[in-house]
């Protein structure tokens, strides 16, 4: 089996830094057909093909220089090197610069940190952007998303904007986030964050845990992967309500799968569910807004711009996105 080293070694040549300090900014992304579970532990290779979309300007910048000591900052706060993200962050430098050379990393996120938003995806992108930019790596994006992929599965679908899809191939090398041409102007994202507190267990250890306890992971994954071929056909075709009917149902396909691991495992809050069933009202009474769930309490709504003002006066605290809205200066 290919283990993470020699997989590097096949998609980049390791060299000397080519300056001193280097940053990017990456997209957070939603995932409407979620990725949860891997065939490949060591590379993180799904068990199931997921389709994303990005936040657009919500996401994560990263900064990161050469230094004395290894550094880690999130959100101006100095991470403690016993914690996971660190290990995470240092294990991932380790694998892409090693050579004993030690660096500060300093991330912003303008999203909830750990609360289900995302927030690794991003973070993992624009740390392999800002790695591109201070090795001089010039790798193409395939390149880049397959070394983010190593940080956080999630994170090989925030290189780019829009839609994103990522297949459950079995070579390694071909698997990558791969943008869809799509633009859909008047889709919104709407943000609904009553808790954004740290989820009490990681994505990574849940679906681990999913998949080896469910008597009904097997389901849950080929019904996934019919639900990815009907959110890629009703992006094609702009029908909406395919898209949000079927992403709405995924997510609670994932949350089905996950109450029935041992011990079951539960992200959702009485005020989830209470947002849940405001969702099911207005949609009771016409409204077009569908509701995606990831791992956390956290909700994301999918409408259309028409719908905008009647939504967020239903949803007083909603933060709403433009994913399609241009971006300045973002060249990864
Ligand atoms: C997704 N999630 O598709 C799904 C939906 C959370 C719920 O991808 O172990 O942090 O680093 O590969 O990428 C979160 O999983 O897991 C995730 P690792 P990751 O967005």
């Amino acid at each position: 089996m290919v283990n993470k080293k020699s997989y590097v070694a096949q998609l980049i040549s390791l060299k000397k830094p080519a300056v001193t300090s280097a940053s990017a900014f990456a997209p957070a992304n939603i995932a409407l057909c979620k990725y949860w579970g891997k065939k490949n532990l060591e590379l993180n290779l799904p068990t199931t093909p997921s389709l994303s979309i990005s936040l657009g300007n919500r996401g994560s910048n990263v900064n990161i220089s050469i230094a004395a000591q290894n550094y880690l900052s999130i959100n101006n706060q100095v991470v403690a090197s016993t914690s996971t993200a660190f290990k995470r962050t240092f294990d991932f430098l380790n694998l892409l610069a090693p050579n004993d050379i030690k660096f500060a990393v300093q991330s912003s996120n303008n999203i909830p940190t750990g609360a289900g938003l995302a927030s690794s995806a991003s973070y993992f992108a624009a740390l392999t952007l800002a790695l591109n930019k201070l090795y001089n790596w010039q790798a193409p994006l395939t390149t880049l998303s397959c070394l983010a992929r190593l940080g956080s599965g999630s994170a090989c679908r925030s290189l780019y904007h829009g839609f994103v899809k990522w297949l459950n191939c079995d070579d390694p090398l071909q698997s990558y986030g791969i943008p869809l041409t799509t633009s859909w102007e008047e889709l919104r994202i709407g943000l609904l964050i009553f808790d954004p507190t740290q989820k009490s267990i990681s994505s990574r250890q849940a679906m681990l845990h999913t998949q080896s306890t469910s008597p009904f992971y097997k389901s849950w994954c080929e019904n996934s992967i019919k639900d990815f071929e009907i959110l890629h056909s009703a992006i094609n075709q702009k029908n909406f309500q395919l898209l949000g009917e079927t992403a709405e149902y995924n997510t609670f396909s994932l949350h089905a799968v996950m109450l029935s691991a041992r011990p079951a495992i539960i992200y959702s809050k009485p005020s989830t569910l209470h947002a849940i069933e405001k969702v099911h009202e207005l949609r009771c009474n016409g409204v077009q807004v569908y509701l995606t769930q990831d791992a956390g309490p956290n909700l994301k709504l999918l409408f259309l711009e028409k719908d905008l003002a009647y939504i967020s006066n239903f949803f007083s605290e909603l933060e709403v996105v433009s994913p399609f809205a241009k971006v300045d200066n973002w060249a990864p």
